[in-house]
């Protein structure tokens, strides 16, 4: 068990999660190379995906943001490409922890940030799929902020972080740190409400020991987010 942080009626949200993944649908290209993103929400996307490369015979190639998303599509058929990189992705399917009305995020709930922004970066298009649960005003409201850091001197950048952007705990799992994909620790910082979360993504970049934060500033170019009223398409405008 490991202390990510908490997210409430899970049963509930996961409808709303596969609802999304549904309708993100409608931007799979038929051919191409597409990003896949890490967490339950990605997984309904990649289950479909699969789905409609094997009814319809696409001719879709992958970049996964993690180990657990790399196994998932090599199990259900979705062709990999080398993690080396470097690729031209045309649309990539993430979720997100929070998100706001600029369609600004936080990310890293799954610890899989770092790649998530690798992949992001190379993407085309981002679609990122979320339930109403995760829509904020403030970045920093409603989810604690993944910062991946290098084990190397971790207490010592975890206090450079804290000067900067509050309070963290190094997220753990089963008693022990929390290892990313990328051999790092994940603090996950009690920022508050952030004002300028693009100047906050700039000074814990700079901080000697963080790899990244999971702030992703105009990242997303479309939003799908899924309620009880129905699926919304929202487009990052700018
Ligand atoms: C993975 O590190 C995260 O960025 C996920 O994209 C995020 O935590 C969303 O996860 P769920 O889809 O499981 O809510």
């Amino acid at each position: 068990v490991c202390n990510l942080p908490e997210q409430s009626n899970m049963r509930d949200e996961d409808r709303l999660k596969q609802a999304t993944a549904e309708a993100a649908m409608a931007f799979l290209p038929e051919s191409g190379v597409i990003g896949l993103g890490t967490g339950t929400t990605a997984r309904h996307a990649i289950r479909l995906i699969a789905a409609q490369v094997a009814a319809k015979g696409l001719g879709l190639v992958a970049v996964a943001t993690s180990r657990a998303s790399a196994q998932a599509a090599a199990e259900a058929g979705i062709p990999l490409l080398d993690e080396e990189g470097p690729w031209e992705i045309d649309v990539t399917f993430d979720g997100a922890d929070e998100v706001t009305r600029e369609l600004d995020l936080i990310k890293g709930g799954g610890g899989a940030l770092l790649r998530e922004k690798i992949v992001n970066a190379a993407s085309a298009l981002n679609v990122i799929l979320v339930d109403d649960s995760k829509l904020s005003d403030r970045l920093g409201q409603r989810f604690r902020l993944p910062v991946e850091v290098v084990p190397f001197g971790w207490a010592q950048t975890r206090r450079n972080v804290q000067a900067l952007a509050g309070p963290s705990e190094r997220r753990e799992c089963d008693g022990s740190p929390f290892i990313t994909d990328n051999g790092n620790y994940v603090l996950d910082v009690h920022t508050g409400p952030i004002d300028t979360p693009a100047a906050l993504e700039q000074a814990l970049q700079l901080i000697p020991g963080v790899v990244v934060a999971g702030l992703f500033v105009r990242r997303t170019d479309l939003l799908v987010v899924a309620g009880e009223e129905g699926v919304e398409i929202r487009r990052r405008e700018g």
